[in-house]
Formats: C-alpha cells, structure tokens, sequence
C-alpha cells in the first residue's frame, strides 16, 4: 500500500510540474482496484492485455508487444499514471482506447507494422506522445485532441494529415519523415525547446498561425508555411531544401541565434519587414532562383558572420549598423559591392575578415582589426554558430533529398545542439 501510494503521489507530481492543464484530472488522488498497480508489466497476450483493460485507473510502466494480437481493446482504462508502450505489435490492425483520457508519462506507438486504425478519442493529456513507425496509421485517432502536453513526436508514419494537437504550449514538437503527410495545422502558441518539420511529403502545408514564441526552429523540406503570428524565435531558424517560393515572416522581430535559409530551390522573395536582430550567425546560401536579398529593412544588429551566396541583383541592408563577426557576400548577379564596402570601411562589421564579389569585381580584406578580439564572447557563439550551419547544409546538399533524409535530420538537429553552446 505504502509503495502504491508513492508511485501515485510522484506520477501526480510529475504530471502537475509538467504539463497538466486540467486540475480534475491532476489534483483527484485515482483510486486503484486492486491489480492495477503495474511494475514495468509487459503484456504479450490477450489474457494480459485484458488484465490492464479492467482498471478504470492503472498505476505503472506498461507495455504491449508481440504478434498475439490483431486487435489491442483497452477499453475501460481511463487513466495512466505511468508510461503506455504498444510496441512491435506486428499482427495488430487496432488499437482501441476510446475511454482513456490521460497518459501522465510517454504514450508511445513504436514499430506497429499493421496497424491501421487507433481510437484515442476522448485523450487531452499526455506527457509525451510519440508516433514512430506506423506505416499503415493514416489518421492519428485524437478525436478530442490532445490539450495537454510537453511533447508532441510524429515520425516515419502513414498519416495524411496531422490534427488533433490543440495544445496551447510545448517543449518538443517534431514531425519528420512522414511521406504521405499533406498537412500540419496546430493551434500552437508557444515551444520552448525544438519546433522542426522535416523530410515529410514535400507537399506538405504548414499553417502554425497560433504561434507567437519559439526556440530553436527547423523547416525542412516544406511546401508552404505559415506563421502570420510569430514574433520573437529565442534560437535558431533554419529554412531549407524547401519548395517555398517566398519566405515571410511579416511579425519577426527577433532571431536570438542564428538565421540559415539555404538549398531552397523555388525561393523567389525573402520578407522580414520587421526584424531587428539576429542573434548569431546569418546565412542566405545556394537558393537558385532568389535574386534579392531585400526585405530585411529594419535588420539593425547581427550578431555573428555573414554568408551570402548567389546571383543577387538586388539587395540591401538598409538598417544595419553591427555585424560582430566577418562578411562574406559572392553574387555572380548584377548587384556591386559598393554598399558593402562602405558598410566595411566604416567599421560596423566588427569581424576580421570581410570578402565581397560582385558587379563590380571582388574585394576583401582580413586582418586584425583594433579592438576586437576574435574569440570574444558573442562573436564566439557567433562564429561557432556560422561554422555549424555551414557543416549542415554541406551535409544536406552531399545527401539528396530522398536518400539521404535520416543523415540530413541528424545534421540539422547537430547544428541545433552546436548553436546552443
Ligand atoms: C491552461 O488553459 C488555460 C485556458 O484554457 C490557459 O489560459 C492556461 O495558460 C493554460 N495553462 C497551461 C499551463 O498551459
Ligand atoms: C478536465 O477533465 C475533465 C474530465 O475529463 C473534463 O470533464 C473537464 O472538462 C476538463 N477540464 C478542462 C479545463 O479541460
Ligand atoms: C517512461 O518513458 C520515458 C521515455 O520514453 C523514460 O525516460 C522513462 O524512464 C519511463 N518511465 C519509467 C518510470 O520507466
Ligand atoms: C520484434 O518482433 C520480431 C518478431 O517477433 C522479433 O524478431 C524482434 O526481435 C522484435 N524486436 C524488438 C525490438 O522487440
Ligand atoms: C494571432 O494571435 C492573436 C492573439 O492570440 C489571435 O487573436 C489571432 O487570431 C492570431 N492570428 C492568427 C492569424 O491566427
Ligand atoms: C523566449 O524568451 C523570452 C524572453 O526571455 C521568454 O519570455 C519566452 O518565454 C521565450 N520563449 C520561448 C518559446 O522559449
Ligand atoms: C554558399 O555558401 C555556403 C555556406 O557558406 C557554402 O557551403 C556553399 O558552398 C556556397 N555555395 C556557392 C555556390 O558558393
Ligand atoms: C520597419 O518596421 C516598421 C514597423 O516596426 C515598419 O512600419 C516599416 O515599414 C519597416 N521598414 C521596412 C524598411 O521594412
Ligand atoms: C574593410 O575595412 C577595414 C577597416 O575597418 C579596411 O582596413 C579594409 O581594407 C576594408 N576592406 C576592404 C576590402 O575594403
Ligand atoms: C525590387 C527591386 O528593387 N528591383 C530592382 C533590382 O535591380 C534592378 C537593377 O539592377 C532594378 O531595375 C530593379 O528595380
């Protein structure tokens, strides 16, 4: 009994430090039938699985695995506290649970070959919800939707559409490598740690016009994007190897590290009428069809180097009067360096090195400047951010978009983690 209690008491405790919304459901103490308190139980037949079905309240980490089944039926169960694992179900084509509302640890759905068909409907609460490797899962089941949460992780699965998230906040929300996913829309308000939608169908429609507040973002191989409300990214953002045509961000005021948009082969325009600062470094690389890098008028401080590649005719930094790390810009277009050079000679790139070829011929100078030590701090982060988005893309352009999608990811989430030093 006294062991029972504990582990309720820090499966409560968890979930109300973590992401409960809900004070019914978090702050009621469950009442536990007898049998239904579970030490990491791993069910591999029906008879087990039905052993959890019958608690309205199961306490504990539980598993279901194994090929017994073609239907897993937890009807009955309307709360866990505790992890709920259905993995390596090979044989289940369903998963009913339309009476379980909570999930306090990681709901997980992991290499279910068959399965076809899961009724979560009336679950709001969940720490983590993970979906991995789910080819035959076309719709996630969250009848209700999922209202409490820190994270949110969809990847490698059959879905056609990703619905059913309403939450207002979360840490993680990861969709990647889900090829037949046409759209995400998410009433999102906020992520605190990683927002990345990556190598799912390149049809795929983003629309997070909710979302105010993020940290590190990744968009990765995107059709169209949408996110008319974010104003401040307190990470990085990266944009690449999308079929976007134009990137706005027409609320953006500020990037706390580092801006990459690179490898997107339809980019045309470039919009971020209002940002002021990026926090590291700033990358605009190998976008084929973007001939202007106009559109960031108000962009006054960078805070790491600069990188700029392509056949620019146009483009201009109106506004900025700080780059604290060097300045790279190679254009076979028409634009001349003229601006560049002045922005160089009165001495707002703070870097030692600064490279412009252009129209009119190529420049550069690199020397140790008075004053400014190269490994001071924010040129440091500055610079060590450049180096790791240079080292992502270079990754993402050696692995074609198809093949090489796993390697890719990895590089994407090890400039996120390098950017966060
Ligand atoms: C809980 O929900 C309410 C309204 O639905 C919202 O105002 C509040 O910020 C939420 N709290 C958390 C911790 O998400
Ligand atoms: C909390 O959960 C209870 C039980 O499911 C539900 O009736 C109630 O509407 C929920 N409250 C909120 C604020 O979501
Ligand atoms: C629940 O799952 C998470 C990750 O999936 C794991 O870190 C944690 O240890 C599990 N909880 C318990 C009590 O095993
Ligand atoms: C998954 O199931 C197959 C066949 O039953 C088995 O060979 C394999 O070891 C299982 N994998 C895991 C991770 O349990
Ligand atoms: C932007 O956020 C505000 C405040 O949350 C909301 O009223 C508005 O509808 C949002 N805009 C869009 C396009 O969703
Ligand atoms: C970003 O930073 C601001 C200021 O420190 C903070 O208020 C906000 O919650 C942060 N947002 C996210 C999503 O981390
Ligand atoms: C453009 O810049 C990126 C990052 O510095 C670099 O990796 C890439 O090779 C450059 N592309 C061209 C065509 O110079
Ligand atoms: C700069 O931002 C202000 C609003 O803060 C806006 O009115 C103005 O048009 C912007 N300037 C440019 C050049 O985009
Ligand atoms: C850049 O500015 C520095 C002075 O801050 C100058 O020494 C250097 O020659 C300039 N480089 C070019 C290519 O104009
Ligand atoms: C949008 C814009 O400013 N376009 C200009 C780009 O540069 C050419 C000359 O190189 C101008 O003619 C365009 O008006």
């Amino acid at each position: 009994m006294q062991f029972k209690n504990l582990i309720v008491t820090s499966a409560l405790t968890g979930l109300a430090l973590g992401a409960a919304n809900n004070s019914t459901l978090t702050t009621a103490t469950p009442t536990v039938a007898s049998g239904c308190t579970f030490s990491d139980f791993t069910a591999t037949d029906s008879a087990q699985v039905a052993q959890v079905a019958a608690c309205e309240t199961a306490v504990g980490d539980i598993t279901v695995q194994g090929t017994a089944f073609g239907a897993i039926d937890i009807t009955g169960v309307q709360a866990i506290y505790g992890n709920f694992t259905v993995q390596n179900a090979t044989q289940a084509v369903t998963l009913n649970a339309p009476t379980l509302q909570i999930v306090s640890g990681t709901l997980e759905l992991n290499a279910n070959t068959i399965l076809a068909t899961v009724n979560f409907a009336q679950l709001t609460t969940v720490d983590t919800l993970h979906y991995n490797a789910l080819p035959a899962l076309e719709t996630t089941g969250l009848t209700t939707g999922i209202t409490s949460a820190n994270s949110v992780i969809i990847e490698d699965t059959g879905l056609t559409s990703l619905d059913g998230i309403n939450v207002f906040q979360l840490g993680t929300f990861n969709v990647n490598n889900n090829g037949d996913i046409e759209s995400i829309n998410s009433g999102l308000e906020s992520v605190t740690d990683l927002l990345s939608i990556s190598y799912n169908a390149e049809k795929v429609d983003v629309v997070l016009d909710k979302l105010t507040s993020a940290n590190n973002v990744i968009f990765q191989s995107v059709n169209s994007l949408s996110t008319k409300n974010l104003t401040s990214i307190n990470g990085s953002l990266s944009v690449t190897l999308t079929s976007l045509d134009t990137l706005e961000f027409s609320l953006l005021k500020s990037i706390g590290n580092s801006l990459t948009i690179a490898h997107n082969d339809e980019l045309e325009s470039l919009d971020f009428p209002v940002l002021t600062s990026v926090g590291g470094a700033f990358q605009i690389s190998d976008n084929p069809l973007l001939t202007s890098f106009d559109g960031f008028g108000n962009l006054s401080s960078i805070g790491g180097s600069v990188n700029i590649n392509g056949t620019f005719d146009n483009g201009t930094f109106s506004a900025l009067t700080k780059v604290a790390g060097g300045f790279t810009l190679k254009t076979d277009g028409t634009l001349s360096c003229s601006e560049f050079e002045q922005l160089n000679s009165s001495g707002d790139i703070k870097g030692d090195k600064y490279y412009c070829s252009g129209a009119g011929g190529a420049s550069s100078s690199s020397s140790h400047k008075s004053g400014n030590s190269d490994s001071g701090s924010s040129t440091a982060s500055g610079s060590s951010a450049s180096g790791s988005s240079a080292s992502s893309t270079t990754k993402a352009a050696e692995a074609p978009a198809n093949s090489g999608k796993v390697a890719a990811v990895f590089a994407g989430f090890a400039a996120i983690g390098a950017a966060l030093f």
